[in-house]
């Protein structure tokens, strides 16, 4: 086996993952004259888009600014055919960019990552593979994604199912074929409201299992314009710069405008225009204090739910889907096609297990408390153990054998979402505590890639062997990303963002709200000052 104990010495840096994040910093690293080696546990690069297939997935970023920054010529030769890109179209992307790279020598796949350990008298790391393999390193780097560990809710009897039973974080690669089926969806997250529509053109009945109503803004998506994507491709480098300097990772400018300082009708209109526009601009573009006011947040909320009495047929229907209780948008927004429309399918019910709750799965499909749903698939659209969970996964121990999960026991503390004290020579590419899942991904990505590089040609430069976030930077940095969440309405909702989502997970916002444009200031700001918060030795 190819292994960096078997005679060829440690790496200089083992990467975990081939996703946006695990290529962009193999292939940094590497420039750089790393000794630099990826493992990944699928059989080829694309993470999230390798594993999520399911019908309908789609990014709901638009596809002119998700992809990489530093591929010029790939930039302008990449077809920009639809607003969103469909999840083949990203596969197909990143797999060009392993190719276009020459990426695929340097990463080993199919290698699932089992335990990392940190061994303090060498300061060398050791991940164990699956496979019985052992790569020894100074560095590693995760760049396990954020929402890679998928969660599938422990309901009595599932394992009894006769059917098919498929998560949409894990879909097979092989085509399912539900025509004609019985199918039955869990969950009414960003995925599920992604394939609901899909599947109900497919199944034979589809049933929706929704335990929490969601709000959901039209994608309005389509073929773009040719002439746009002319203007898109002239600007690049200016979309680029202000993707980065934004608050999302995206290049649009938030509005100024307050939802209390306008008339009514003025707010309904700027709605509508942004509804009918769809997209991310509703929570970006209409008001500057959905997030931050309860009454300003109220005012979209109840245009959605209008919006939803507008088009679903059935009053009662209409009233179970119209979400409650949180404010808009503090669960992650999902954006679809024709979501609440599918509800006036006559294949399509929907089960409101608030007053009508799972009770077990059974042979014959999912039993809730007004009787059996008879199925012959059962899809699990329950999203993931967010942000923690793919690092849990790895089983990481640190100095002196401390688990990473017992020094998260209370939730995650990290230094910028990148470091942890007790874990010296551990990057973490988007972890918790850094802007990750509340951007752009690919932009947060490249952030935090070209960031480690720059520290680790540092440390080279310097003759420096081990760096090492400090306990107090760690403990003021965790503290300050629950501050600036606690400024906005973020931690009114059982969210997964919160952790809410995972039985006895700690609740803390795991993201930082404070944007992707002051984060990478802060970050940048750190290393010009020679790695403040570290100890580096
Ligand atoms: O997962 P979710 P997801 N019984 O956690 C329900 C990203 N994403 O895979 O709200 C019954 O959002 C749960 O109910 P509740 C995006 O960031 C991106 O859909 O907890 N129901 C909820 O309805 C997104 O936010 C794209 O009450 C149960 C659903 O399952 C994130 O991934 C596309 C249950 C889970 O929703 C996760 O989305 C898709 C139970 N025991 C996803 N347990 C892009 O476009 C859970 N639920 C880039």
């Amino acid at each position: 086996m190819s292994d960096s104990s078997s005679g060829q010495g440690p790496l200089d840096v083992l990467v975990i993952g081939a996703g946006f994040a695990g290529l962009h910093m193999v292939h940094k690293l590497r420039e750089q004259g790393f000794a630099v080696h990826g493992l990944e546990k699928g059989s080829g690069p694309g993470g999230t888009w390798y594993w999520n297939r399911y019908p309908g997935a789609r990014c709901d970023s638009e596809i002119m600014y998700y992809s990489f920054s530093f591929l010029p010529e790939l930039e302008q030769e990449w077809p920009l055919l639809e607003r969103y890109p469909e999840q083949p179209v990203i596969l197909r992307y990143l797999e060009r960019v392993t190719d276009v790279l020459d990426l695929r020598k340097d990463f080993t796949f199919d290698t699932r990552v089992t335990g990392v350990s940190y061994d303090e008298s060498e300061n060398l790391w050791t991940a164990r593979t699956e496979d019985g393999g052992e790569w020894r390193a100074r560095f590693v780097v995760t760049a396990v994604g954020c929402l890679s560990a998928a969660n599938t809710p422990d309901i009595p009897g599932a394992d009894t199912f006769a059917g098919r039973s498929l998560h949409t974080g894990a879909w097979p690669h092989e085509p399912v074929d539900l025509s004609g089926q019985r199918v039955g969806i869990i969950g009414t997250g960003a995925s599920a409201i992604q394939a609901i529509p899909v599947i109900a053109k497919q199944a034979g009945h589809l049933t929706v299992f929704q335990r929490t109503a969601q709000f959901t803004i039209p994608a309005a998506n389509g073929p773009l314009d040719p002439q746009f994507v002319e203007m898109w491709k002239q600007n690049y480098p200016e979309w680029r710069r202000r993707a980065r300097h934004s608050m999302a990772g995206v290049p649009y400018t938030a509005t100024d405008v307050s939802a209390l300082e306008v008339t009514p009708e003025e707010r309904r209109a700027r709605y509508e225009e942004t509804w009918r526009d769809g997209g991310f601009l509703f929570s970006l573009g209409t008001f500057n204090d959905l997030l931050t006011n309860e009454q300003a947040n109220d005012t979209a909320a109840d245009f959605v739910r209008s919006k939803i009495d507008e088009i679903v047929r059935d009053p009662d229907v209409a009233e179970k889907l119209k979400p409650s209780g949180y404010p808009i948008a503090t669960k992650r927004l999902p954006l679809d096609t024709d979501y609440y429309d599918t509800f006036n399918r006559p294949n399509v019910s929907l089960v409101d297990l608030r007053r009508s709750p799972i009770e077990e799965i059974t042979p014959e499909g999912i039993r809730t408390a007004d009787g059996l749903h008879e199925l012959d698939v059962i899809i699990f659209a329950t999203g993931f153990d967010a942000l923690t969970g793919p690092l849990s996964a790895l089983n990481i121990t640190g100095r002196g054998g401390r688990s990473l999960d017992d020094a998260w026991a209370e939730g995650p503390r990290t230094y910028l979402g990148l470091a942890v004290p007790g874990f010296p020579n551990l990057l973490t590419i988007t972890g918790p505590g850094s802007p990750s899942v509340l951007s752009n991904m690919p932009v947060s990505t490249e952030q935090h890639a070209e960031w480690i590089g720059d520290c680790l040609i540092h440390l080279r430069d310097n003759g420096i062997d081990r760096i090492e976030a400090t306990a107090d930077a760690t403990e003021a940095w965790t503290e300050h990303v629950q501050e600036v969440a606690a400024g906005t309405l973020y931690p009114r909702a059982a969210s997964w963002y919160m952790g809410a989502n995972i039985p006895g997970k700690p609740r803390l916002f795991l993201p930082y709200v404070g944007g992707v444009g002051v984060y990478r200031e802060k970050c940048d700001q750190v290393a010009a000052d020679g790695y403040t918060g570290f100890e580096l030795a």
